[in-house]
């Protein structure tokens, strides 16, 4: 927690403009209204931001906790929501996506056109057997049919879990399993950096002897692939013949709408769990005031793949609740030129534009003048996402992207909370750089020390949610008992059982009240906004013939956030196949097979021992230490004080 000294020294504040704050979509009533009456400003939000079927007539069930069911009686369709309700209300001209691929082809789709297309889905998904509860899983590249799809599932009343598209065969195929999906949506390839990367090749991998059907894929590579006759089909083939006209039936609140699969300390990965009313409600909610959306007026972007939580939230769910338009892109930020991010900003005229600190830190690192090429006078609003944002990364934003006058919402939330829980409201909060403020009115949220108890302004701990939310998980999929004990035992007191929300974050509050983010205190790494679990990737290298052992910790890492750095013990057996250098990137090769090429780890460190406590657990907190560069810290509760001496002169 000492890492927070140097912010205590950042007291810039940036209030609204009086401009801005009298045409603000959220005013000082919304506070006044959660604080009268928290669970009635629920109930009324859900009714102004969605339609319902059925109205519901109780807002939040807690008698299971922490099991919540919010909206429990009313019913609803997500898909309907945020679709048709847009195209009858007169808006099926305004453009819903304006979507660009990497090599500079274009489609542009109104909300009338993105109804059409996700109406023929659905019923292509209902003629593939596909039913209420039934699980898809999606492994597509960020084209407009990985949203249709999504919508889709939606709509039917069943269930999707997106993989990242960078994801091995074998992750996609241990999400498929624990998921047990029946039907996968991929496609041919992705463009990437000007080539095309292979999605069915990794599909095909993925899905023998699994519980999938068939394999439903998009043509976008145009490369050739290999064809199951019987369980492959072209979406295009299928989706011609489908009728658009499709009637959306509704669903309960508490019908299960998504699973995201997210990294624990365990080497498996945990099923998040969200469902349809209150996730809805609040991402709607938050995409809203957070972003001042004016939908007739703004064009927004957000950045995120669609395999993360945000690219869920705020790519689809959110934005489309609302009908906005945005800017959806296929290809990575510095592809075919470094500026092309904003030249889409000029092109499109983007308004909101929200991303994450990893890629605002390198657009630094080129230098101003490749943003200061286009022009960015558009821009009003500007979102911060998926790690703490250090103050010089704020500030270069703001001034470089923003103009000097945008104000930047740095929005704290997780997989796990479904929507942003922590941030700034942009037409009322002085903004401090670093910070992500506040709590979003109908949100409770606290700073605990380890015993529970609450933290004086000034101090740091660990950062809870203390009252249900409608967009939290519901559960971990298929193991209700890990949902309990990751998430609601760390201060579970007697009388108080399971009502606080551990979010595994150090946070302090400043002498204003306002949270300060300090990452996160399990062993979950955050590189360039993802989260990976250092047993996940031991277990990778340990899969390795060369490797006994393995301890994976995140350093520091100027462009990602963390970097992961491992340390393994070679086998003695091969310690003679391979010198210290060739395993090292054989191993590194070896994880981006395994995972995914994001999981590569900065270094590789092949070392005679590990630093462990006598019960046997591995002490990351010394090799990152060892990291990063630093004097090493307290070593009293190793089983072998000596052992980190032995390191340290072994990688001098
Ligand atoms: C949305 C997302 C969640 C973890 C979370 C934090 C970190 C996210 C911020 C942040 C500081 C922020 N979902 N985190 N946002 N830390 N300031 N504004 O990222 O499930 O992938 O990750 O990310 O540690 O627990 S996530």
């Amino acid at each position: 927690m000492n890492s927070i000294d140097s912010l205590l020294h950042e007291d810039r504040r940036f209030p609204p403009t009086p401009e801005f704050a009298a045409s603000a979509v959220a005013g000082p009533e919304l506070a006044e209204a959660a604080a009268a009456d928290r669970l009635q400003f629920w109930a009324d939000q859900s009714r102004e931001l969605l339609h319902w079927h059925r109205p519901f007539t109780q807002t939040l069930d807690w008698t299971q906790a922490p099991f919540a069911k919010w909206f429990a009686d009313g019913q609803l369709n997500v898909a309907y929501n945020c679709l048709d309700r847009h195209v009858l209300a007169g808006n099926g001209d305004r453009v819903a996506i304006h979507w660009e691929g990497e090599p500079g082809d274009t489609r542009t789709i109104t909300y009338a056109e993105l109804t059409a297309e996700v109406k023929k889905a659905a019923n292509l998904l209902a003629s593939l057997g596909i039913r209420r509860g039934d699980r898809v899983a999606i492994y597509l590249p960020m084209i407009p049919e990985a949203v249709i799809s999504m919508l889709a599932i939606a709509r039917i009343g069943a269930v999707h879990s997106v993989v990242f598209g960078g994801f091995s065969a074998d992750s996609l195929r241990s999400r498929i399993d624990d998921a047990e999906a029946k039907l996968v949506i991929t496609a041919d390839g992705g463009w990437r950096k000007g080539k095309v990367f292979p999605l069915k090749k990794t599909v095909d991998q993925a899905v023998t002897e699994t519980s999938v059907e068939h394999v439903l894929v998009v043509r976008r590579g145009e490369n050739e692939v290999d064809w199951t006759e019987g369980r492959d089909l072209w979406w295009h083939e299928e989706i011609a013949t489908m009728d658009a006209e499709h009637e959306a039936e509704a669903f309960d609140a508490e019908n299960p709408l998504f699973i995201l699969y997210t990294s624990g300390t365990t080497g498996k990965p945990k099923g998040i769990l969200h469902t349809s009313g209150g996730y809805l409600t609040q991402t709607a909610y938050t995409h809203k005031n957070v972003f001042d959306l004016h939908p007739e007026t703004d064009v927004y972007w957000c950045t995120a793949d669609i395999g993360w939580v945000t690219g869920h939230s705020y790519v689809v769910y959110g934005p489309l609740a609302n009908g906005a338009t945005q800017v959806l892109y296929e290809g990575t930020p510095e592809f075919p030129e470094p500026g092309r991010w904003w030249q889409l900003v000029e092109k499109y005229k983007v308004s909101i534009f929200y991303t994450a600190p990893t890629a605002i830190r390198s657009f630094m690192k080129q230098g101003r003048q490749i943003p200061q090429a286009s022009d960015l006078s558009s821009i009003r609003v500007l979102g911060s996402v998926g790690e703490p944002i250090n103050p010089e990364a704020w500030i270069w934003y703001r001034d470089i992207i923003g103009g000097g006058t945008a104000p930047i919402v740095d929005t704290w939330w997780q997989t796990e909370t479904g929507a942003i829980m922590i941030s700034p409201l942009p037409g009322l909060t002085a903004t401090k750089p670093g910070s992500a403020q506040v709590a979003l009115p109908g949100i409770s949220i606290d700073v605990l020390d380890d015993d529970g108890a609450a933290v004086e302004k000034g101090q740091g701990g660990l950062l809870v949610v203390t009252e249900p939310w409608p967009s939290m998980l519901r559960g971990i999929w298929g193991d209700p008992e890990r949902f309990i004990e990751t998430y609601w035992e760390k201060f579970d007191k007697p009388g108080a059982r399971r009502r606080m929300y551990f979010a595994g974050d150090g946070a302090r509050k400043d002498e204003d009240g306002d949270i300060w983010l300090l990452g996160r205190v399990d062993d979950v790494m955050n590189v360039s906004g993802h989260r990976l679990s250092t047993a996940e990737i031991e277990s990778a290298l340990v899969s390795h013939p060369f490797v006994a052992e393995a301890a994976v910790v995140g350093a520091a890492d100027e462009t990602t956030g963390q970097a992961v750095v491992a340390f393994v013990i070679v086998k003695a057996s091969q310690a003679d196949v391979a010198t210290a250098d060739e395993a090292s990137s054989i191993l590194r090769a070896h994880v981006a097979e395994q995972i995914g090429a994001i999981a590569r780890p900065r270094q590789v460190y092949v070392v005679n021992e590990l630093p462990k406590t006598r019960s046997g657990k591995i002490m990351r907190r010394l090799l990152r230490d060892v990291a990063e560069g630093r004097e090493i810290g307290d070593t009293t509760t190793l089983a072998d004080t000596t052992v980190m001496q032995i390191i340290t002169d072994k990688l001098k």
